[in-house]
């Protein structure tokens, strides 16, 4: 092959924000890409840029092995390839969706003869392409397919592959995501609290980042604890401390005016896993709560 010879063909259905930065990354590394859009002008938009642009799902689904789906969700995926044969194909789906729907498509997938990976996408479309910016994409389902096109499925971003359940993929992003809005929620009350203060937002910023930066412990933390089942030994700040804490912060928000609605589901945790035996879980750390949630 010449230096500038097209690599590995590939398609790409779904040419939305994140589909269009994915597609620009593979024709770049000089991929030959087949692309199709529900609406056409974004699919002749890329055309204009290299790619060939197919007339249906059908034909950018004939035209390589390997597919890439990025629509809108796991509806869409139905809607744009209903009836069309997939036998031999390599499906990687990277459709944000939840870990049953992954299972399902995996069935759906070899039910018609192809090999299939579920994806999560860990970034914004401004992170692809950009290394540096430290966006990935975890995997999950057919170890085969993940290894057979590693090479292009790294090109957009980091591959992480999280295992052979097609459903762990969705989890992993779901989990990751859960804990970021968590963050979003603290942070968010933060700002509200001292909105109408002599306090600017931007002098709270570095400290909240600093706080939150030194509150990451939790996590490793929090995961020994939940492997050891031991909440109580070497605990530093204690459930039942957390709880009385919790009053302060209540009333602080009552006082400034605040509602309470985005801290008051985990204060109500704390003291629900308190309360049902203080003098067993006082002295736990909060982590201990975690087992509370599991319906
Ligand atoms: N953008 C982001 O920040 C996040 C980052 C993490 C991963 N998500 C997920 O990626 C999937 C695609 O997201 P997107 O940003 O590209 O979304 P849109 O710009 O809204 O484009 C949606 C594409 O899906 C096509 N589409 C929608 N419905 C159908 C349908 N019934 N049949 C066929 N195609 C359909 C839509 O086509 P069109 O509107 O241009 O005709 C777009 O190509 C998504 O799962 C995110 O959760 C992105």
């Amino acid at each position: 092959m010449t230096d500038n010879a097209p690599k590995n063909p590939l398609t790409l259905l779904g040419l939305g924000d994140m589909g269009t930065a994915l597609a620009r990354t593979w024709l770049a590394a000089g991929h030959a890409l087949t692309v199709w859009n529900r609406t056409t002008a974004k699919a002749e938009t890329l055309a204009a840029e290299g790619a060939v642009a197919a007339a249906s799902p059908a034909e950018a689904v004939a035209a390589s092995r390997l597919v890439v789906l990025c629509l809108l969700d796991d509806a869409s995926i139905d809607s744009a390839l209903e009836g069309v044969d997939l036998t031999g194909k390599d499906l990687v789906n990277l459709t944000t969706g939840t870990p049953a729907e992954g299972r399902a498509r995996a069935a759906w997938a070899e039910e018609r003869g192809a090999r299939f990976v579920d994806g999560g996408i860990m970034a914004t479309p401004t992170m692809i392409g950009v290394p540096e910016a430290g966006g990935y994409v975890f995997y999950s389902g057919s170890r085969g397919l993940f290894d057979t096109h590693r090479e292009v499925l790294e090109v957009p971003a980091g591959a992480r592959f999280v295992g052979e359940d097609p459903g762990h993929a969705a989890l992993h992003d779901v989990a990751l995501l859960s804990a970021m809005w968590g963050m979003f929620a603290g942070i968010s009350q933060a700002y509200a609290l001292i909105e109408g203060e002599d306090i600017a937002p931007k002098d709270l910023s570095p400290l909240l980042s600093e706080w939150l930066g030194a509150m990451g412990f939790f996590v490793g933390n929090a995961a020994e604890r939940l492997t050891s089942r031991d909440f109580t030994t070497g605990v530093v700040s204690n459930l039942a401390m957390q709880v009385a804490g919790s009053g302060t912060m209540l009333r602080t928000a009552e006082e400034q005016g605040v509602s309470a609605e985005l801290v008051s589901p985990y204060v109500e945790l704390m003291r629900r896993r308190l309360t049902s035996d203080p003098a067993a879980h006082g002295g736990e750390d909060t982590v201990g709560a975690i087992t509370l949630l599991k319906r």
